[in-house]
């Protein structure tokens, strides 16, 4: 309402839509015993009603002393143009020389056989360590490797091949581990990492053609419950050897997880 200096008044009413436009899109493609995904068809962190974020160094570096922190801002994990990159860097950070990313299932996606689809283009920089995997949801209390592990795929040293690897513990206790080896052209360009986790076998996948191939029996953990991780470490123990000198920046960018029952 307005007061006119000529004492009359003048008022009026007008209606304003405002509208927020989003391109958001939290939705799985329509396939049959497609019973989890995320397409990253969205902006900004990863969606917590799907992952959780894991910080900090870990205990000795990851158990690897590996050489990051990971941190859960948008330099190190960003979901944008359909695609989720996770950023290692070169800066300063909590103590260590570089930062990146590793965000996980756990409490939000556990569960137990299916088919894990993942594509994703690897970082090529010397000292980087990729991984797409999965860790008994009982790791808290069944201590590695009692828990058991499922490397769907690792890219050390040598960028030339992926890895796929099982970790369980024997039942005399002693560590046992298995893995397989498949040469990559092209590891930075997008390529289809499968999972094929069934009892009593276990097959990993490269655009279709075979990583690996394992029997297991129900003295290994690998009928019980895993969650995903996705991560990119640098340097430590596993075998991703010394970062490059000039590192700067490199980018593990994953255009969906899809989770298929058997
Ligand atoms: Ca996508």
């Amino acid at each position: 309402m307005a007061y006119s200096s000529t004492n009359d008044f003048i008022s009026g009413e007008e209606k304003i839509t405002i509208s927020v436009i989003s391109n958001d899109d939290y939705s799985c493609p329509d396939e049959s015993n497609l019973v989890w995904c995320d397409e990253f068809n969205y902006n900004g962190l990863p969606d917590d009603n799907k992952w959780n974020i894991e910080t900090g160094t870990g205990e000795w570096g990851w158990g690897n002393n590996e050489l990051q922190f990971y941190t859960n801002r948008a330099e190190n994990l960003e979901v944008s143009n359909g695609t989720l990159k996770i950023i290692a860097k070169k800066e300063e950070y909590g103590g260590m020389q570089y930062t990146s990313g590793r965000i996980m299932t756990h409490n939000k996606l556990d569960f137990k056989y299916g088919r894990v689809e993942i594509r994703a283009k690897l970082p090529s920089t010397q000292g980087s360590w990729p991984a797409l995997w999965l860790l008994g949801s009982s790791y808290q209390t069944n201590t590695w490797p009692l828990c058991g592990e499922i490397d769907l795929m690792e890219q050390f040293a040598d960028k030339s091949y992926v890895q796929t690897t099982l970790h369980w513990q024997n039942t005399n206790g002693s560590r046992a581990q298995y893995g397989q080896q498949k040469t990559i052209s092209d590891p930075a360009s997008f390529h289809i990492y499968t999972l094929d986790w069934q009892p009593g076998i276990i097959r990993s996948f490269l655009d279709g053609n075979q990583i690996f191939v394992m029997s297991t029996n129900n003295s290994m953990p690998f009928d019980e419950n895993f969650f995903i991780i996705l991560n990119f470490a640098l340097g430590g123990n596993g075998g991703a050897g010394p970062v490059a000198a000039n590192f700067a920046q490199d980018v593990l960018e994953i255009d969906y997880v899809r989770v298929y029952a058997n």
